[in-house]
This record gives C-alpha cells, structure tokens and sequence, in this order.
C-alpha cells in the first residue's frame, strides 16, 4: 500500500494512543495484528473510520461499486444442520421446509430477473446436490445466460462435493470451472479460531482446509472472496486471528477480490437462543467497526463490501465513509439471513442502489464480477435529496 501523507483527517482522531496507527497508514506500512486488535478496541469509532476512509478514498477515489446480482440457494437440505448452530437456513431431508430444486427450478428462478449480470449461487451440504448436480445447473444457466457471471460455491461446500464424490479439491474445481463457474464467493469462514468453530460450527471444515481450497481454487486462476461472521461468541483476538489468516493467504495467492465481514443474525437458531440474543442484532457501531478495520487491516485485498441485507440500507450507506467501496447489489429473493430474522427487503432495485451512494457524496458505477467498470453515474441531479 502507498503512503497517504497528509489525506488523513487527524482531526477526527481522538483516541491519542491511534496516532502511532495513523502514522503507519500515513506512510503505507503495514498494521499489526496488536494494532490491529487496538482498532477493535478503542471507542474512537471516528478515529478508526476517518483511518479507513483515507485508505478506501487513495485507492478508489469517490467510486463505489455495487452489481446486478441474482443469489440462488438451490437447497436448504444440509447434513451439518444440527451442528452449525448459528445457521437458521438448513434442513434435515425430511424436516419441514427442506427443498432441492430440480433444474427447471433453478432455471426459471435464474430467468425471474429480466437484468443480471452475476448468480450467486450457494446453499447446503446436501448428499444429493453432488457434482452432477451442480456442473448441469451451470451448464444449463450458460447455455440460457451465456454473458451472466457465475459465482458459486463456497469452500465448504467445495469440500463436502471432493468428498461425497471421492475426487481432489483440484479436480473437482477443475470440472466445475468446465461447466461454467466463474469466481467462488467467501462464505464458510464464520471465525477461524478453533474455540469458536467447536462452539458455532464443530463439524465445519477446519479453517486450514477452508483455506486450502481457497489456495486451490486461486492456483487454478478461479478467484474468490472471503468473509468473516461477526458478533457471537468471538472476541478480539479471534478476529484478528482470521484476519491474519486472510492476509496471508492474499499475500501468497493474490487471489480475494473482495473481503465482506457478515454481521451474526440471532433469530430462528440454536446460538441465538443460547445466548438469549433473539431479536438482537449486531450493533451499528460493530458494523462499521468491522467494516474499517477490514479496510485497514487487511491492505492486500482492493475492495470491502457491505452486505446491506444483514446491516440494512441506511447502515451501509454510512460505511460508504468508513472504508468501504461495495455494495452488495440488486438482490433477488436471499433467504438466509431472512431465516435469521433480517427485516431488510429481499432485492432493491438499481435506481435505488444509485441513489443511495450518491446521497452520500460518491460516484456510483455498476461493475462486473472482476470489478471492471461497466457503467459510471457521474452527474448526481443538482436536486437530489441525500
Ligand atoms: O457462511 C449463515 C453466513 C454465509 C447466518 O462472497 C449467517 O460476495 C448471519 O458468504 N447470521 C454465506 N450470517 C453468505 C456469504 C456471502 C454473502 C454475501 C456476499 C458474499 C460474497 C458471500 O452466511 C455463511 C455464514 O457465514 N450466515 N447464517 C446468520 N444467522
Ligand atoms: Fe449447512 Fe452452511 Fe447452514 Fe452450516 S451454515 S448448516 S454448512 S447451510
């Protein structure tokens, strides 16, 4: 990262002992990872965005991104139903509410939407949704949307498909990539640690293997993102811990394209009743707070994004000053974090989108799934209200 000299707003800083952070940022050099647990800590909320928001604005300018993306959860039916305890989505195969779509299924949700450019395309580890199931579900939205990105698959379910069908990580990449899938999306991660995946996700892929398939899929040139599940049982230090692991990975591969921290929604699951969290989300400030220490933190990977259907709207259009240059586009019927007691609508139309980032004094621009720019919104109308 190059320096940013005097762009950061030092007067915004009040938290002294972040000056010694700021200088470091002002001259490009890297955080560590006690820096990096003191930005989790310290009350200056404004002091830590004004941080992130010098490093976001040297990078991008006043460009934010967003894209017209379409998520798919082909299935719901899960085999670590019963373990991911912070999970509201998954099913049993017999439980009520489980699904698996048929082809004509997916094909007709995938046609619903008359603009997308991106399927985001995840769901549960499911015994029947094997690699067949998935390289025809690519093929046939190819042959129908040959221009439409297909991002699918995170590495635990990269994983769950090496297993059931006895083949490599590698391979399996290699067959799916054949079939049609672009770019994998981040999910999976949840937190690292050790401790908090025996207490959030036991059975889980372990978060060497989630890296190893990330490490994988970028030598194969398959890019991806990466995430972190905030706002449950971690604490600083895991954070920083994942963080670390992201870092170095970027470092080796050079592969993330976009780092999404995913705030915990405690409603309809067994971790949030256990915490007696029902009904309460994270809060704003640990949202934004996640955001700029994501930017900050990790100064390898380009792009933060803000997923808006688990922060709302509102929140992330303020993160649009705290270091994040993505929003998470015109979603199309996301379950989820429905199931998890989002109150957040289930799309939001383009017009909207563009509204949103021009209230907050930036540049909206429409990109594809490898962030190259696909339309700019340059002139904000003079009458617009923020
Ligand atoms: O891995 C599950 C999370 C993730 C809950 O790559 C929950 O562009 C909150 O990774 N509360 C999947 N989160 C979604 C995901 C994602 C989302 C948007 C963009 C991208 C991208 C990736 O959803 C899971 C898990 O961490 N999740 N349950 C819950 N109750
Ligand atoms: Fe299955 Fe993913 Fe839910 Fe875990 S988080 S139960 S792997 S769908």
């Amino acid at each position: 990262m190059s320096g940013l000299g005097s762009d950061i707003d030092r007067h915004l800083i009040r938290d002294q002992a972040l000056q010694p952070i700021a200088d470091k940022v002002a001259s490009g050099d890297r955080i560590s990872p006690d820096e990096g647990a003191y930005l989790f800590r310290t009350p200056d909320l404004l002091g830590v965005g004004a941080l992130a928001d010098a490093v976001n604005r040297a990078r991008h300018g006043d460009r934010v991104y967003f894209a017209a993306n379409q998520h798919i959860n082909p299935t719901n039916v899960c085999i670590l139903r019963k373990t991911c305890v912070f999970c509201s989505y998954a099913r049993l195969p017999k439980e009520e509410g489980a699904y698996r779509y048929t082809m004509e299924q997916a094909y007709a949700e995938a046609a619903a939407n008359p603009y997308v450019r991106e399927f985001h395309i995840v769901g549960g580890l499911d015994m029947q949704a094997g690699l067949e199931y998935y390289a025809e579900m690519f093929r046939g939205l190819k042959t129908r949307h040959p221009d439409v990105h297909i991002k699918a698959l995170t590495a635990v379910e990269i994983a769950h498909i090496a297993r059931i069908e006895k083949m490599s990580i590698a391979d399996v990449l290699v067959a799916l990539r054949d079939a049609g899938l672009d770019t994998m999306p981040g999910g999976g991660a949840e937190v690292f640690s050790k401790g908090v995946r025996a207490t959030i996700a036991e059975k889980k892929l372990a978060a060497e293997d989630w890296i190893e398939v990330h490490r994988v899929a970028h030598r194969l040139g398959i890019r991806s993102n990466c995430t972190m599940l905030y706002g449950h049982v971690e604490s600083i230090e895991d954070r920083i811990e994942h963080l670390a692991m992201l870092r170095d990975l970027q470092d080796e591969t050079g592969g993330f394209l976009a780092y999404i921290p995913l705030a915990y929604h405690p409603d309809h699951n067994e971790l949030g009743d256990q915490l007696g969290r029902a009904g309460t989300a994270t809060t704003g400030f640990d949202d934004l707070r996640n955001l700029a220490v994501g930017r900050l933190f990790l100064d390898n990977i380009a792009h933060v994004k803000t997923h808006w259907i688990m922060v709302t709207t509102a929140l992330s259009q303020v993160a649009l000053s705290f270091g994040v240059n993505d929003l998470e586009g015109t979603v199309v019927r996301e379950k989820i974090y429905h199931e998890a007691g989002a109150h957040t609508p289930q799309s939001i139309p383009l017009d909207e989108l563009v509204r949103l980032i021009r209230g907050a004094g930036k540049v909206p621009v429409e990109r594809d799934s490898f962030y190259r720019e696909l339309r700019r919104f340059d002139v904000a109308p003079s009458a617009e209200a923020a």
